[in-house]
């Protein structure tokens, strides 16, 4: 089974980001769009795991999360990795406070500690959008236009989902496996 650790996108933020997406897939652009229903912040990812370790890493998660409250975030701007110029995954930006990367540097570390090894990135907060298509690629500029057509809207991050990303035909599926209320 497939797993990550995050956070899912609620209230007005999810509201923007829903019509945001919904204006990006009339651009025609050769994009694999994500599916509204997930919307989230990943802080980390487990990949392909066996399903007997479920415990061990819900655990770690349980763990991880301990004492951290509910986060204060809003949308930021767009943006794409591995950078603007060269955009292969499209993403929004997450504002969040000092305890949102302790919580991903605690899962990180957690992580390690059962036999995941660390992110070699930075962590960028973000919601991923969609992922250009192998062998396509974006108008240059093309995310510009639509930077100012939505609200750098606030939200509260009330939990931790530890979801099981299911590959369908139709694109993956997260269906949470354990949710964690934030309350320090
Ligand atoms: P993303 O938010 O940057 O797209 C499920 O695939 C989630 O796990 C996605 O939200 C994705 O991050 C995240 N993830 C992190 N590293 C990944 C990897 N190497 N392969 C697939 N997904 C990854």
């Amino acid at each position: 089974m497939r797993l990550f650790a995050g956070v899912p996108i609620v209230d007005e933020a999810r509201r923007e980001t829903v019509a945001l997406l919904a204006r990006l897939r009339e651009s025609g652009w050769p994009v694999r769009w994500v599916h509204e229903e997930g919307l989230h912040l990943t802080l980390k990812f487990y990949g392909e795991v066996a399903p007997e370790r479920l415990e061990v890493i819900e655990e770690a998660v349980r763990f991880a999360s301990q004492g951290t409250g509910s986060l204060a975030m809003r949308l930021d701007d767009l943006g794409a990795f591995p950078s603007a110029a060269r955009p292969r995954v499209l993403w929004v930006g997450i504002d969040g406070p000092a305890s949102l990367e302790l919580l991903q540097d605690r899962l990180e570390r957690g992580g390690e500690a059962i036999g995941f090894p660390p992110e070699g990135a930075p962590f960028r907060p973000h919601v991923t959008l969609g992922r250009v298509r192998e062998g396509h690629r974006l108008p240059p500029g093309g995310l510009d236009e639509y930077g100012g057509g939505y609200a750098r809207a606030p939200f509260v991050g009330g939990q931790l989902v530890l979801y099981e990303s299911v590959l369908t035909t139709k694109g993956p599926r997260y269906e949470p496996r354990l949710t964690l209320e934030l309350t320090p």
